[in-house]
Parts: structure tokens; sequence; C-alpha cells
């Protein structure tokens, strides 16, 4: 019937499958191509019921987001979607793999849904900074109620076919998604059961009606960590149209709400966020060929706060793990607090309640690092200095099998260095976590200059089994993330000599949409760990290594850069430290000034891109959206700004490098000076985006 959606009659069932791979999303020819098959089955004679399904390993995922933001194709979404309510004979949707977005808005539309067990659904156009615009908004809440509704459509959470059946999502789990939905088509016809069109159904709407409080406590429930994002707010409006305006006028408002999003900065950040996660999975200069090892068996050196994360994070995925440590006081108390960890997130609903338990039973914990000898990976997350890590992996290189993949956790040292140690550089990498290991989704994979392409895929690979967000990057002092973040800490701290308070510079990085500030940040780290180092590179800072002095480290002291009231983590402005640094600032004769927040928000955020264009230089990342990727998966980066390359191009690069120049010259710090990149972009008009696009970094 058309190149991507197919047609063919099993005597009086027609079968419409959708062929548009990788993941079937509506692009127009899709819509075009299901639009013509249920038409033409719809005045068949000889069809009295249509079956819709798809090829490859998915249901459709979802609208074409490459299409977004392009001049709109006929036919619309909402148009084929209407077609295949109206129509007089009955259309199941059969899904298999995830039907998501306009994919469930699709299947939302048809009469009957029957899946396999292992689908899952939903409506996640939030992320992208949208909202369902093809009827989802509507629909859902009538198949699934308005509580529900508001989890999978403000929250973006998905559910799966258990969940989809129990809430009368969809009508039955099936074997086969194409023979299963043929079979539940034939029970229709034969049962004569009447069409169920969400549109006119709207008996799981009038408990919220008469109490809205249903609606808004779901509402707020799913707002409270949506500060800064838009769609979150515009997608709990447009389900509340469900609950007190007609089906009609509600489909109209929707498409106006997802039309403002769709062309708002927010929705075009959070596009090209998606993209660029994409993009940073695949590595370059690595021969396509390249097959990545067998990783069945991975043990973790070390069960601190980063190992037993790490731990968590192969358990969590299913992957049994070795925990290993040097003796038996450290294992247990690691294993305690991977146990309690699991058990704190069943108690909050995170999981099963029996998960926990299964997860624990995943992990074995053992003394001596002899045991790293059946392991096809090993990640070692021992203390953070050079000989302790070389020690390890001089021991590693003694007891691990041939081919094994030996990873360090390291998060600045030297790959190169620890991966000389042994007799297989070729097989040693980085793998940086970032703490807390079992939440944050970033993994800096760090290939060395002997690490072999294989290593490098299968642990890239491994990243994303364990639910991971893999970025490449090459071996310098912090890699990416933590390079970055020094460029500023460097200007935070001087800021403070300068005038500015520690809450006057946390206040504008939050309010910017970072989750904490870089004072706040200290304080959880622990300032002893910054003073500990510059003690060992003789460095100082007057103003940290005084609070240190004084025993203050931060949150677990309760005073560090603020003040912290007993079994509380929220930062209160401390008197005395104010005083200390008018004290310090004193006594050094430096001059205190007003400082204005444009200006903290300048001197927090560029010299980080600054910063951004010297690693791309390098080669230390290969593009601008890899070191995006990692700000939003490592740090917290607000996903509605995109990254800080991308939000530097929104910007513009040349006032970027002006104000550089200018911060520079007037506070005498040379590490501000415009990298070469940076000036060269900016005096061509150009953007880091340039660069994806096939533009040369050097
Ligand atoms: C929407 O539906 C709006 C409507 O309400 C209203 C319209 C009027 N479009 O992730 P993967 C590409 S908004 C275009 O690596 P996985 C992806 O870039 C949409 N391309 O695979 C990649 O390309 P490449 C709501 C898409 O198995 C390839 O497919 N839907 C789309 O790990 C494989 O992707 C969503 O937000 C798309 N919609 O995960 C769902 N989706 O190979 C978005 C994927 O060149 N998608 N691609 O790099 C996903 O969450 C995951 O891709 C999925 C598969 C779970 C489906």
């Amino acid at each position: 019937m058309s190149e991507v959606v197919d047609l063919e009659r099993h005597d009086e069932i027609a079968i419409v499958t959708v062929d548009s791979l990788p993941v079937n999303a509506l692009s127009a020819a899709v819509r075009r191509g299901i639009l013509q098959c249920v038409q033409t089955a719809v005045a068949d004679p000889a069809v009295k019921a249509i079956v819709l399904t798809c090829a490859g390993r998915t249901f459709i995922a979802g609208a074409d987001i490459t299409e977004f933001g392009k001049p709109a194709q006929p036919p619309a979404l909402a148009e084929v979607i209407a077609e295949l309510e109206n129509s007089p004979k009955p259309i199941v949707a059969a899904i298999h793999g995830t039907a998501l977005g306009g994919g469930l808005e699709v299947a939302l539309g048809c009469h009957f849904r029957v899946a396999v067990k292992n689908a899952r659904f939903g409506l996640p156009e939030v992320k992208l900074g949208l909202l369902p615009g093809a009827g989802g908004t509507q629909r859902l809440p009538r198949a699934v109620g308005p509580e529900l509704a508001v989890r999978m459509i403000v929250g973006g959470e998905p559910i799966d076919a258990a969940a989809a059946l129990k809430q009368g999502l969809i009508d039955a789990i099936v074997e086969g998604p194409a023979s299963g939905g043929e079979a539940f088509a034939r029970k229709v016809l034969a049962e004569r059961r009447t069409l169920r069109r969400l549109r006119d159904d709207d008996s799981k709407l009038e408990t919220a009606r008469v109490d809205r409080s249903i609606f808004t406590n779901a509402v707020a429930a799913m707002t409270k960590r949506a500060r800064g994002l838009e769609a979150p707010f515009a997608a709990a409006d447009a389900v509340g149209f469900s609950l007190d305006t007609p089906f009609d006028e509600a489909l109209r408002k929707e498409r106006e709400l997802f039309l403002n999003l769709m062309n708002g900065d927010q929705s075009k950040a959070q596009r090209y966020a998606f993209f660029a996660e994409r993009e940073a999975a695949k590595v370059t200069g690595i021969p396509e060929a390249t097959k990545q090892r067998k990783v069945e068996s991975v043990a973790i050196v070390g069960a601190g706060t980063m190992g037993g994360g790490i731990a968590m994070s192969f358990a969590s995925a299913g992957i049994p793990v070795t925990l290993i440590e040097t003796s038996d006081e450290p294992l247990q108390r690691g294993l305690g607090i991977m146990r309690k960890n699991f058990e704190a997130t069943a108690a909050r609903g995170g999981i099963a309640t029996d998960e926990p338990a299964r997860r624990m039973a995943l992990v074995s914990g053992v003394v001596g690092l002899e045991h790293v000898r059946g392991a096809d990976l090993i990640i070692e997350a021992v203390f953070e200095t050079m000989a302790v890590k070389k020690e390890v992996f001089a021991a590693l290189d003694t007891y691990a099998q041939p081919g094994a993949v030996l990873a360090s956790n390291t998060s600045y040292l030297n790959i190169n260095e620890i991966a000389a140690v042994t007799t297989r550089p070729q097989d040693v990498l980085g793998m940086h976590f970032f703490s807390p290991a079992n939440v944050m989704k970033l993994c800096e994979i760090v290939r060395g200059a002997k690490t072999a392409p294989d290593v490098l895929m299968t642990a890239v690979a491994v990243a994303r089994r364990i639910a991971k967000v893999p970025v490449v990057v090459g071996v310098c002092d912090g890699f990416v993330g933590n390079r970055m973040l020094a460029a500023r800490s460097g200007q935070a701290d001087r800021l403070l000599f300068e005038g500015a308070l520690p809450r006057q510079v946390d206040a504008v990085v939050t309010r910017f949409g970072m989750p904490m500030g870089p004072f706040t940040m200290d304080d959880l780290a622990g300032l002893d760990i910054g003073w500990r180092s510059r003690k060992d590179r003789g460095v100082k800072s007057e103003i940290a290594d005084a609070l240190c002095e004084a025993g203050c480290f931060g949150q677990k002291t309760g005073k560090g850069y603020y003040r912290y009231e007993s079994g509380s983590r929220a930062p209160l402005p401390d008197p005395e430290v104010e005083t200390l640094i008018a004290d310090t600032c004193a006594r050094l004769d430096l001059e205190r000034r007003e400082i204005g927040d444009d200006e903290i928000l300048e001197r927090m955020v560029y010299p980080m891109v600054n910063e951004g264009a010297r690693i791309l230089e390098e080669g230390i990342a290969a593009r601008p959206g890899d070191i995006d990727v990692v700000w939003l998966y490592g740090y917290g980066w607000p996903i509605y700004r995109g990254g800080p390359m991308y939000y530097a191009d929104q910007v513009g690069l040349k006032h970027i490098a002006d104000r550089l120049s200018c911060y520079a010259r007037a506070t005498n710090d040379s590490s501000l000076e415009p990298s070469p990149l940076l000036q060269r972009l900016a005096a061509e008009g150009k953007t880091f985006a340039s660069l994806a696009a096939g533009g040369k970094v050097a």
C-alpha cells in the first residue's frame, strides 16, 4: 500500500502494519500510509475488522521528532486518529515494545487495545518540553481516569502491560502482537462488541468532576520537582480540560498549547538534548565492525560510597556482581548501606517490596582481590590517590583473566599512568560514575592512549545496559565534567574575595536552574577534601582554608560555608562565615565591592563554556553535544537550557568571548581569556553547533 505501511487481508480481518524502522515514528509518510490503509480497509466490503500493528522491535514510538519546527505536512496526526476512532468497523491496536507519545495516542484512537506482556505505554512528551498534541490529554483520562493520566502525562511516567490491563488502558494481554490482535478482532466480531470510542466515554471522569481535588492533588505531586519547566504545567492544564471543556474544544486548546511549547525555547533545548544523548553513544574513530567483548560477570573493587553505588546499578539491571574489599568490616558496612538504600527506595514506592532482597541476592561480597579471577569486567572504585590505584591495578594484572576489561572509576587521575602498571594497557580504561552512582545517569568512559577499540565499545554498551548515559572522553585532569567544574569553582572562590557571599552566588546559580550552587555543593562533598588536595599541591585558598582550620568541613560537621541544624541538610546563612570572609579580605588588604547577579551568572557559566571550548580543541570530547550530555546527566544542568555549549550558542559566542576578555582584564585573571576556538568561532559569527555539523575544531 505504501512504502512504510502495509495492508493485508486474512479473510475478514485487515492487518495494517507500520514498518518504518527503527522505531516506527509517525513521519508524514507513516501518517499518510495509515490513513490510506484504514480508508481502504473500511471501504472494502470483505473486511469486517482491522488490526493495527507494527514491524520491528516496537509499536509506534511517537511523532517523528525530527519533523518538529519544520513546515507541517498533511495529514495531521489528529486527522489520522479521528479516522481510526470514527471507523464503523472495529479497530484493534496490537502493541509490542513501547507505545509512546503519538504512538499511544494512535492506540487510544482505536476501539480496542491488546499488548504483549512486556509492552510499555507512555506519554513522555513533557521530557521533550511538550505535551501530547493529538488528543492524548483528553483520551487517556477517559481510558484510565485523571489521576493516573496526570502521572503519565504531567510526570511522563510509563506503565507496564499488567498496570495497563488493570487500569483499563488495554483490553487483553496476548502472546504475539499480530496473531493476538487478529484473534482479539475475531472475538470482537463473534461477540458483536460495541465499539468503544474514548471521546464519548466520560465514565472515568465523573468522580474528579465532582471532587476536583483528586486532579489538583495529583498535579501538585507531579509538578513538585518541575521548577523552571513550562511543559508539565501546560500538560496539567490540558488534562484539566477533560474535566470541564467539551471534547472538540479541548482538542483545539490542547493543540494550541502544544504548538506554543513546540515553538518555544525550552522544547527546542530539550529536543536537542534528546538527540545529543543518542549521538553521544556513537563513538567516533572506531571501525564499524568492532565487536564488543562478552560481559557476563562483573567485579567491583571497593565497597565505599562509589563502589556500593556502582554495584547497586548492576544489581538493579539484573546483572550479578561481586563486591570486593580488603577486610570484612568495610565490606559488611558497604553491603549494609546498599541494602538500606534499596529498602528506602521500596519504602518510597520506587520499587516493589520484594525488589531489595532480589537485588541484594545478585551481589556477593568477598574479601581479597584474587576474587576478580572469573570476572569479564572489573571496576576499581578505591581511594582516589595514584599510589593506591597503581597498587590495585598491579594486583588486577596478576589475577584478572586474559581479556577482562579493567576499568578505573577515578574522577581526575591519569588513566594512561594507571594502565602503565599493567602488562595489558589495551584492556584498561576509565568508567567514571557520578555520585550517588546508583542515581546519577552519567558515565564518562575515559579512553586511554592504548585502550583497544573493542574495550571502549564494551564499556559503552555495559553502561547502557545498566541504564547509564555513556559519554566517551579523553585523558586530562578531571576529564570533561570535573575539569569544567574546576573552572567554575575557581571563579566562585574569587567572587568571595571580590565582594560576593556564598548565599548570593548559590542563589544566582540555582535560579539559573542548577540543583545547587557551588558552595552548597562544596559543603555536601566536604570541604576537607579540597583542603587536603590543596595541601598536597602546595596551594592556598584563604577563606576555605580558614574554615577548615576552624573544623568547619561542611554538612558533616554542621558548619561550612553555611550552618546546618542538627539532622537537617538545609543550608542556612551563617553570619560568622560572612564575618570570616570580611576579616580575611581585610587581612589580605582586598577591597570588596557590590557584585551584581548578572556578573555572578556570567562568571559562573562563561568560564565553563571557555573550558569546554579548550576540551574540544584538545579532542578530549568529540562533539559539543557530548559536553552538554555530561552536564545534563552528571551535574543536573537544567534540561530546558540544553547544556552549557548549547546555551552558549543561544547567548551568542561573540558576546561570551567579549565578556570573558573584559573579566580577564578587570580581575587580572588570564585563565578567563577566551580560548583560540572560542575566539575564532566568535570572530566568524559561528556556533559550537556548526562544529557538530562537520565544522573543524582545530
Ligand atoms: C510526540 O509524540 C508528540 C505527539 O504527542 C503529538 C504530535 C502532533 N522521532 O533511543 P534509541 C530515533 S513527541 C524520531 O537509541 P532505544 C533515535 O534518535 C514523541 N526519531 O533506541 C535513534 O536514532 P539514531 C514522543 C526517533 O531502543 C533511533 O530512533 N515519543 C524517535 O534505546 C533509536 O533510538 C518519545 O518521546 C522519534 N520519536 O529506545 C519517545 N524516537 O539511531 C522517544 C527514537 O539515528 N524515543 N528515534 O541515533 C524513545 O524514548 C526511545 O527512542 C525508544 C527506543 C524507547 C523508543
